[in-house]
């Protein structure tokens, strides 16, 4: 069992894991907490992380990068549509319709799902974790944008599954900022006080997302979310670059775009101008040498201009912030604190933007770059029964409204009902109760597209299937769960159909009704078909309106009333009036229809880059041991081998050093191993006579201890 949270940013991922000490930021095999979210494809391998982003200008049309967007959405979306001109590399569809990248890999044309992607990018950092922990990791939670959607987040949950990871829950980044910040404070108001109310603002390369929430001693409950899910550092890189673009055209005379190299090297040397900005208001240099056709460039900046340049970008920071205190019904006097993270967090302007907007300087007492992986973790460790944390409880908040649309018997055509409206607490399960004679389907959409970061409102179709009517003819009481899962996903998670028999007198009747999540639930009565007393009531009211001279809309509103007063009827225990009565209840399958994407296996992929690993080590060894043995020819060795031998070594050793960087410098595994054997050969035999003529002193000194 691990305790393991990923943060899986745009631009930077960050792996914490819980040891006896607590919860701990891990570094990667060069020391570093951040792993650049790159992968990257050659000839004979894939590379990933810091490996794959010093490939970003070499390799550039292979090595991908920024594709967190691409989760859940179809190719045909205009938005890929329109990223895919200003992308290095290539996409493609996949035959599921959703987004693939295509590149050159071992030589060949490759599509990959974005979903395989991903998984090589949790591959690496499921193996950070496992270098830290010194144990296999499966159990885990992963950070999504709090703006994702079901689409995204099916997506990433497959991803992981493909990475061989167990995703306990996925953690709305955050929500998994709040955790950080609450699970540790002393002070937070008693269960029955008013709430701290707290601000949480993280800006990350591509997205903006705020939330705000409630917190008492052992809970937190967000309140709203709002977000941008286009501004981030991003922005502010590609004002830099159009601005380089364009002085770099009239003072060079070069079309920077018309080169991809150059134009990664410019988003590269400008993201890190743009950071240089943040600390320093004076003037900066912008060089980088050969840059296009031969030709060193420079330019430089200072914050001034750079904010000038970036006001349309800086604009857009309010409004989600507005939004946030509309939808929580807050006050700004109410915010204890307003807490930043996030690495475009650290633009000057931004925060300036903020804090004047809550008239409020800003907190920021969590690590900037860390805090939703610390996050993640600690709701690992909260989620896994081998730790032990102290308690503390989460509600989320629904980020879309969700409806259901189905076909309604009583109303002839389509009925909907919003069964989880925007901000309702999640993970959170319903049961909802129809009466049909047949197979019927549920639409789940989000019926604010409005919002929607892309342009299909549908979340999916479920099919209740296996329904009939009752013995007696009449239709079935259906009983149909739906719940926002722990990973924020809606699902229709079970159907029953509930079967009335006739019992002996007296028999007891038995518990229909069975719990089987411990999440929160609530039974709602969604429709039932008129049955005939209610009909002839409905016929009475008719009339009545006639005579009466009602109008429709009061009759609608004569109508509502009337069937509440019959849904309650019908939700007393039919057991407690009738005792002949018994009932059984039939679970009935569900089919979902539109809802996965298709499953790849990696195992090829990280069996290649293992191969070729052994490949480059088996090379390896043969150089180490050129030089080693060289160098102890002539010093330790030299006494224990004879001239002659030692030129036939000689020059077999450089006879191997020239084959390695020549005919040696790319071969299968075996041929270094077998040129290793022939060295090694000639070379035991030396360092055997060495080793022995080392142990005999000591073995005598041994001997005359024991005496
Ligand atoms: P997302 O949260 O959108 O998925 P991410 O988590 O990868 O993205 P972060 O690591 O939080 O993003 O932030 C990266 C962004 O922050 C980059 O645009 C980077 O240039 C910017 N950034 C980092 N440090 C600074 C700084 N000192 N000044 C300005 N910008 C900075
Ligand atoms: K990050
Ligand atoms: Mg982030």
């Amino acid at each position: 069992m691990s305790v393991v949270g990923f943060d899986v940013g745009f631009l930077n991922c960050y792996v914490a894991v819980a040891r006896a000490g607590g919860i701990e930021t891990v570094a990667n095999e060069y020391s570093d907490r951040c792993t650049p979210a790159c992968v990257s494809f050659g000839p004979r391998n894939r590379s990933i992380g810091a490996a794959a982003k010093s490939q970003v200008v070499t390799n550039c049309k292979n090595t991908v990068q920024g594709f967190k967007r691409f989760h859940g959405r179809a190719f045909s979306d205009p938005y890929i549509q329109r990223l895919k001109s200003s992308l290095v590399y290539d996409l493609a569809q996949m035959p599921s319709g959703t987004t693939g990248i295509k590149v050159m890999y071992m030589e060949e044309e490759k599509v990959f799902s974005i979903e395989q992607v991903t998984a090589m990018l949790l591959t690496k950092m499921k193996e950070t974790a496992e270098h830290a922990l010194k144990k296999p990791v499966a159990d885990c939670v992963v950070s999504v944008p709090c703006y994702f959607t079901d689409a995204e987040r099916r997506s990433v949950v497959d991803a992981a599954q493909i990475a061989g990871l167990n995703c306990l829950r996925l953690m709305n980044e955050t929500t998994a900022v709040a955790l950080a910040y609450g699970i540790y404070k002393q002070d937070l108001p008693a269960p029955e006080e008013k709430p701290r109310i707290v601000v949480f603002v993280d800006i990350g390369h591509s997205g903006y997302q705020t939330s705000i929430c409630a917190f008492n001693k052992g809970k937190l409950k967000v309140l709203a979310t709002a977000c941008d899910p286009e501004l981030g550092g991003k922005d502010f890189d590609e004002m830099l670059v159009r601005h380089f673009c364009e002085e770099f055209g009239k003072k060079y005379k070069l079309d920077v775009k018309t080169k991809p190299r150059a134009l990664v090297r410019l988003y590269q040397e400008c993201e890190k101008l743009k950071k240089l900005m943040s600390a320093n208001s004076s003037d900066l240099p912008l060089n980088i040498e050969c840059f296009m056709n031969d030709i060193d460039v420079s330019g430089k900046l200072n914050r001034a201009q750079f904010e000038e340049m970036c006001v349309d970008v800086l604009a857009r920071v309010e409004a989600p912030l507005h939004s946030l205190m509309e939808q929580a019904k807050l006050r700004k006097e109410d915010i204890y604190a307003v807490e930043i993270v996030g690495g475009a967090s650290r633009i000057p302007s931004v925060k300036e933007r903020i804090s004047k907007f809550f008239g409020k300087e800003l907190s920021t007492t969590l690590n900037a770059d860390e805090a939703v992986a610390r996050g993640c973790a600690l709701q690992c460790a909260i989620l896994s029964p081998a730790f032990k944390v102290r308690e503390f409880s989460i509600t989320d908040a629904v980020a879309y409204p969700i409806s259901l649309k189905w076909n309604s018997a009583a109303e002839e055509g389509l009925s909907d009902c919003e069964v989880f409206p925007k901000n309702h607490a999640a993970p959170f399960s319903k049961v909802l109760t129809f009466y049909r004679r047949e197979p019927f389907t549920l639409e789940a959409y989000y019926n604010n597209p409005k919002e929607l970061p892309y342009p299909d409102p549908t979340i999916g179709q479920f099919v209740i299937q296996k329904v009939v009517p009752q013995a007696s003819g009449e239709s079935s009481k259906v009983k149909v769960k739906v719940r926002i899962n722990i990973h924020g996903i809606f699902s229709v998670s079970s159907a029953s159909l509930v079967e009335v028999q006739k019992t002996e007198e007296g028999e007891e009747p038995m518990d229909t009704e069975q719990q089987t999540s411990p999440e929160k639930e609530e039974e709602v009565l969604i429709e039932r078909a008129y049955g005939l007393i209610e009909r002839i009531f409905i016929f009475f009211l008719f009339s009545l309106s006639k005579n009466l001279q009602l109008t429709w809309r009061e009759m609608e509103v004569k109508l509502t009333i009337l069937s509440l007063t019959f849904n309650k009827k019908s939700d007393q225990p039919p057991q407690a009036k009738k005792p002949k009565v018994k009932t059984k209840v039939l679970e009935l399958p569900i089919e979902n229809s539109g809802l996965c994407p298709s499953l790849t296996s990696p195992g090829k992929m990280i069996m290649q880059d293992k191969l070729e690993k052994e490949r480059n080590d088996a090379k390896n060894y043969v150089e180490e041991y050129v030089y080693d043995m060289r160098d102890k020819l002539h010093g330790m060795l030299e006494k224990f081998v004879s001239e002659a031998d030692r030129d036939i070594l000689s020059l077999k050793l450089e006879d191997t050093e020239n084959w390695l960087y020549e005919d040696g410098e790319d071969q299968p595994k075996q041929q270094y191993i077998d040129r290793l054997a022939e060295l090694k050969k000639l070379g035991l035999p030396i360092q055997e006579r060495y080793i022995e003529s080392e142990e005999r002193p000591k073995a005598f000194d041994e001997m005359g201890k024991q005496i």
